[in-house]
């Protein structure tokens, strides 16, 4: 990369880090839970796509028995499994039979901490919502990234936004793989907190304008866009 490539990149994607996790989670339409997690502090980045399946490639039309699945990487001294599970548990219903088998409620722990951990989440929600959690636990064997037109979904619906971050990631994976892509989604979704959202809106590699634009839809508050 050149010097004045290096230039542009958002101050939040020069972050490093010392040690890293991924955890994989499924609960429902990937496109919510996306927005949700990247704009969570402790998480590095976000990407959607499908597991749990016992066919190998699905796509998005062809999903044979794959559930709709988010992938984070995130850092641990920053935020636990455990509460990256709380807000998994409290953001979704993972009580009810999901409408169809892409929209399970499902955990692919990566190692036995994290499935120790599962089942004290799932333990903790079900004291919470006095039913039985339907979420299925599995050990994590493999992740099928979605289409492109599926990651980021809500960024991809606002174009004015889209095009500052895509000129500084011109490459889909550089694009995906970066924190201020991930945050600026889930802003632009409604969620996350003020207080972080306002100390990171000068490193996510927006001009003024464009910060403002996103500070308009953090406000409105208006979830997902999916209609399930
Ligand atoms: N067909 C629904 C859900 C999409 S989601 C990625 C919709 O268009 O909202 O399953």
């Amino acid at each position: 990369m050149n010097p004045l490539e290096e230039d542009k990149i958002p101050a939040l994607d020069k972050l490093t880090y010392a040690t890293t996790q991924t955890a994989t989670l499924a609960m429902g339409c990937f496109w919510g839970p996306e927005g949700l997690f990247g704009a969570t502090g402790g998480v590095i980045r976000t990407r959607v796509g499908f597991a749990g399946g016992s066919t190998e490639n699905p796509t998005y039309r062809n999903l044979a028995d794959h559930i709709e699945t988010v992938q984070l990487e995130f850092d641990p001294s920053q935020i636990t499994y455990a509460q990256l599970l709380e807000q998994f548990f409290r953001h979704h219903t993972p009580t009810k039979e999901p409408r169809k088998r892409q929209y399970t409620s499902a955990i692919f722990y990566h190692s036995p901490e994290q499935e120790q951990a599962a089942k004290e989440a799932i333990r903790t929600a079900e004291d919470r919502l006095q039913q039985p959690i339907q979420t299925e636990l599995k050990p994590y064997q493999s992740f099928y990234l979605a289409e492109e037109r599926h990651q980021k979904w809500k960024l991809r619906r606002v174009p004015a936004v889209l095009a500052e971050l895509q000129k500084i990631y011109r490459d889909p994976e550089a694009f995906n793989n970066s924190t201020a892509v991930a945050r600026v989604n889930g802003y632009l979704g409604g969620y996350g907190e003020k207080k972080r959202f306002k100390e990171e809106m000068a490193s996510l590699g927006l001009s003024h304008p464009i910060q403002n634009t996103l500070l308009a839809y953090f406000l409105a508050q208006e979830r997902t866009g999916c209609v399930l």
